[in-house]
């Protein structure tokens, strides 16, 4: 058997300084559905995150707390953790730079740049931001300050060592130059030439001395070791880089590391340099995505604006927040995080789209065909060609984008099936089909195609969204069948067995509130608190009624006595209803493709007695009977279930 081809992805390390935002979710959640989409397409992935827990941020930052630093971190760390499993992050390896794994081999790494001359002892004079642990000119700042952060840096004064960058900088260039997918996206690739390389890389001081939180010089413990060439290192140490018998040769060189556009220059500019001191081979890929904006700027976990991922995974699932994350922001740009259009994504893609989907065509199986999956008949109309012809193409199309690393785009893709799907009910109008017998064969062709285009569309889904698949097999009765959960069976359409017991499930997502949901987000409280603690302000934030609104409405037992059809009319009954008054009143309905005139007769029904009279086709028609409207089209009356006086209140 031919060897599975590998595929190397990594996150960035995050700083356990305090709790991750939505944003670093972002990269994370990235990086799982690329690792995901690759095992499913066939690769032996490796996916590695963790955590970069040295230096003086983080000391500064435990000593504000009165905690240790190692302490400190772990508390974090586990956190951390937690939240990568609330969010369905199926990492290979979490790295923490307090490994003594990691340790030993940074300590190493330095000893080896020292001994061939790449690294020398000097005295660094100069300016340092703390919270992005970077050195900065003069001529870099901006307005003054930090031209990453904007905040204000310090003057460092200590004696350091010092990483010889200049001596690499042409080869940087010229690998740069010949692999245009080293840096992506491509606008990328130009920022970093013109703004860091052109003008002469100056030397990179890689040592401190005024803190100890850190892993210090082998040879000269006053100094520890530069947090970025310890942090950056950690994508080799994990590997196992200059062990016998490791994986590293295996994995390394890494297929995608992928970054927020923050830390790019470290990656494609320090780390490379790195690498090539070593004599390794550089990353394929360092792409950087954009930001997560909130719509006063950028998120920071030191800004106190982040917004709590956990929070929202806990409230609306992680499939949504994922979903979100991956479609909503064109891979590589900047996005604005807003729960309005977090909302509305969950309302229309998740609950109208591909919810109904799957709720009507498990409504129309169960009721059809009692939930056995019928038999196709071998002919095909032109629909079941357009529905079929996209559901093959998806893969193919999902596919390519995933390989640009255009994952919002492999969704678009995968919601023109679910689409066409819905499409296809509303043209092919299966309760019609039901009603005449001699079409039971083309009603069971319907209901069979649209069962393999959710099973086609739950497999493609799977990385993205990894537990809302779980339920639609379980829906469509192949839970216990992994070979029709396989990307490879979608090489063929039609793999779904006749016979297979379907069953409809809960509504996948059901709609929500979007004045409710930002109100009860804004309290930062669940709404069923907030209800609790003030009900006046509750009622109104929810866009909820109150009794007394509710009683206006004049809700009655109506009994039908008599009803026939509207001339010239195929929806419109005329019926005659008593209400207990003096009169019966008149009323028209749009009945007549559901109910026969006479099975009307008799019939008890909710009835709304004070809605304004309205002439239809010229009739008077005094009120409304209540019925209820299924998704699939089908209606049904609202009785009460004994037999009351006409007339009897309903409250
Ligand atoms: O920089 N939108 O760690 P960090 C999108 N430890 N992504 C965002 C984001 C936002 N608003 N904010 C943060 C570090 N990120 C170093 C990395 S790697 C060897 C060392 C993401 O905790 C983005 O990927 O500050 C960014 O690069 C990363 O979080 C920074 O995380």
């Amino acid at each position: 058997m031919a060897e599975k081809k590998t595929f190397y992805i990594t996150t960035p390390i995050y700083y356990p300084s305090n709790k991750l935002h939505v944003g670093n979710s972002y990269t994370t959640v990235a990086a799982d559905a690329m690792a995901r989409f690759k095992r499913l397409t066939g690769y032996k992935v490796w996916f590695l995150t963790g955590t970069d827990e040295h230096g003086q941020k983080i000391q500064r930052q435990a000593e504000a707390t009165g905690k240790p630093p190692a302490d400190f971190v772990d508390e974090i760390v586990e956190w951390i953790k937690e939240l990568w499993q609330e969010l369905d992050i199926e990492y290979d390896d979490f790295i923490r730079t307090t490994e003594s794994r990691h340790k030993e081999k940074v300590a190493r790494i330095f000893e080896r740049y020292y001994e061939q001359g790449d690294i020398y002892k000097g005295k660094y004079e100069g300016l340092y931001c703390t919270p992005c642990e970077a050195y900065w000119t003069e001529r870099q700042l901006e307005d003054g300050n930090c031209p990453d952060c904007g905040r204000k840096v310090e003057l460092i004064d200590e004696e350091a060592y010092f990483f010889r960058m200049s001596k690499y900088a042409d080869r940087l260039l010229k690998h740069i130059e010949a692999h245009p997918e080293f840096i992506q996206p491509p606008s990328r690739k130009n920022e970093m030439i013109n703004n860091f390389l052109k003008p002469g890389l100056e030397d990179l001081c890689v040592s401190r001395t005024s803190f100890d939180w850190g892993i210090p010089v082998p040879f000269d413990q006053d100094h520890v070791i530069y947090v970025w060439l310890d942090a950056l290192s950690n994508y080799i140490t994990a590997l196992g880089y200059g062990e016998e018998g490791s994986i590293y040769e295996e994995f390394w060189p890494a297929d995608v590391q992928l970054i927020g556009k923050d830390i790019l220059r470290f990656h494609t500019i320090y780390w490379p340099i790195f690498l090539m001191a070593l004599g390794e081979p550089l990353p394929k890929t360092v792409f950087g995505h954009g930001w997560l904006m909130l719509q006063e700027g950028k998120m920071s976990k030191s800004k106190g604006n982040a917004i709590d991922p956990m929070v929202l995974a806990g409230r609306y699932s992680s499939d949504a927040l994922r979903y979100f994350l991956l479609r909503e922001i064109p891979f590589g740009q900047d996005g604005i995080f807003s729960l309005e259009s977090f909302i509305t994504r969950i309302n229309n893609d998740l609950a109208n789209d591909l919810g109904n989907l799957v709720s009507r065509t498990l409504t129309m199986a169960e009721r059809y065909f009692d939930g056995v999956l019928p038999k196709p008949s071998a002919g095909e109309e032109n629909t079941d060609q357009e529905l079929r012809g996209t559901a093959q193409n998806t893969p193919v199309a999902v596919e390519s984008a995933m390989d640009q690393m255009k994952i919002s785009d492999a969704l678009a893709e995968l919601w023109l099936l679910v689409r066409q799907s819905n499409k296809y009910i509303d043209d092919n109008m299966p309760w019609n089909l039901a009603k005449d017998p001699a079409s039971r064969e083309r009603l069971g062709t319907v209901i069979y195609n649209l069962i393999e285009s959710i099973r086609f569309i739950a497999v493609i889904l799977k990385p993205y969204m990894p537990r809302t698949p779980e339920s639609i097999w379980e829906q469509i009765g192949i839970s216990g069948n992994e070979e029709l959960q396989q990307w490879e069976s979608l090489d063929q359409w039609g793999r779904m067995k006749p016979g297979t017991a379907v069953r409809r499930g809960e509504d996948l997502f059901p709609r929500l509130n979007l004045q409710a949901e930002i109100r009860a987000m804004r309290a930062d409280k669940p709404l069923e608190e907030k209800a609790a603690g003030e009900p006046e302000e509750a009622e109104e934030q929810a866009g909820l009624i109150n009794l007394e609104q509710f009683q206006q409405v004049d809700l009655r037992v109506a009994e039908i006595n008599s009803a026939e059809k509207m001339p010239k009319s195929d929806k419109l009954l005329k019926l005659e209803v008593d209400i207990g008054e003096e009169t019966k009143r008149q009323v028209v309905a749009g009945l007549a493709e559901y109910y026969q005139p006479e099975e009307l007769i008799g019939r008890q029904v909710l009835f709304v007695a004070n809605l304004k009279p309205v002439k239809l086709r010229g009739v008077l028609s005094q009120g409304m009977l209540l019925a209820a409207t299924g998704d699939d089209g089908i209606l049904a009356l609202t009785t009460v279930d004994k037999t009351m006086a006409p007339g009897s209140r309903i409250s």
